[in-house]
């Protein structure tokens, strides 16, 4: 559980960092799952392709989505962890849906932008566990806190970019004022709005996060602008990324994300169809 000075923190600012949630136990045996898992999607190859463009943002990276089927006994706790499921159900309200699990291994930084915006009085978010201690030095995640109010993002979006490597600002995007680097430590759980401007300013190749993904939930009936989008986002992750809900996770996760599944699940979500229009 978290305070009401902390979900105030979240909505004021758009991010949350929770440290130190997992020891230092449950993050070495996360690790080595992680790296005995990514190395098994590579077919057995010790090393990623971790290739950078030349301002050191990654080009292609491991990203894995879904991966938390790729140790179910490692990884399907995650969706049922009150650490992070709490934290999930005070940020958005009881009624949220479990939209992807992912892993990624990155090659290079990342450069300034934001994930998916929902309209105004709705929101997609995650909780990422960073496995490495990172600095702003290592390419730490770093927010630019407020980021997620329309008005604010649009000015950045027109004026920083969206995965853009040049601004009209006239300074160096990674000077960008406002920044704020989240100086990780494994055990840390970040969570983010996902309209939150943000990026990885430093080329360190290899850092390694651990991503679950929720949305909020409506119904046409309390929502239609919000219901359309919610749709459009979910049949989004289908087209990009198949099946969300396993088998496997469907027979054997949590009470809680079985839950957060069934919401998804009655809209038509997670096996892999298209939800129809209504
Ligand atoms: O750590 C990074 O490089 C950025 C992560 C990111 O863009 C995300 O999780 O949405």
């Amino acid at each position: 559980m978290i305070t009401e000075d902390e979900v105030l923190h979240f909505q004021t600012l758009g991010f949350l960092q929770c440290r130190q949630l997992f020891s230092p136990d449950e993050i070495q045996a996360l690790s080595e799952a992680f790296d005995a898992a990514m190395e098994r999607q590579r077919g057995g190859k010790p090393e990623p392709v971790l290739n950078q463009d030349e301002h050191g943002y990654s080009t292609a990276s491991q990203d894995e989505i879904p991966f938390f089927d790729t140790d179910p006994d490692a990884f399907y706790p995650l969706l049922d962890d009150a650490r992070i499921l709490d934290v999930f159900e005070q940020l958005m309200g009881s009624d949220y849906i479990m939209a992807a699990h992912s892993a990624v291994i990155y090659g290079g930084g990342t450069p300034w932008h934001h994930d998916t915006v929902a309209p105004e009085g709705f929101f997609s978010m995650r909780a990422a566990l960073y496995l490495d201690p990172l600095g702003p030095e290592d390419g730490c995640l770093t927010v630019i806190p407020g980021s997620h109010f329309k008005e604010f993002r649009d000015a950045l979006v027109n004026t920083v970019g969206n995965f853009q490597h040049s601004n009209q600002l006239g300074i160096n995007a990674s000077e960008l004022p406002g920044q704020y680097p989240l100086v990780n430590q494994p055990g840390d759980v970040i969570f983010m709005n996902h309209k939150l401007y943000h990026a990885s300013l430093k080329p360190r190749p290899g850092r390694r996060i651990l991503r679950v993904t929720c949305v909020q939930n409506t119904t046409p009936e309390k929502n239609r602008e919000h219901y359309d989008w919610l749709v459009q986002y979910l049949n989004g992750i289908t087209e990009g990324h198949g099946i969300i809900y396993s088998d496997g996770l469907l027979a054997n996760g949590g009470p809680r994300c079985q839950e957060l599944m069934a919401r998804g699940l009655k809209i038509g979500f997670g096996t892999g169809n298209l939800i129809p229009s209504p």
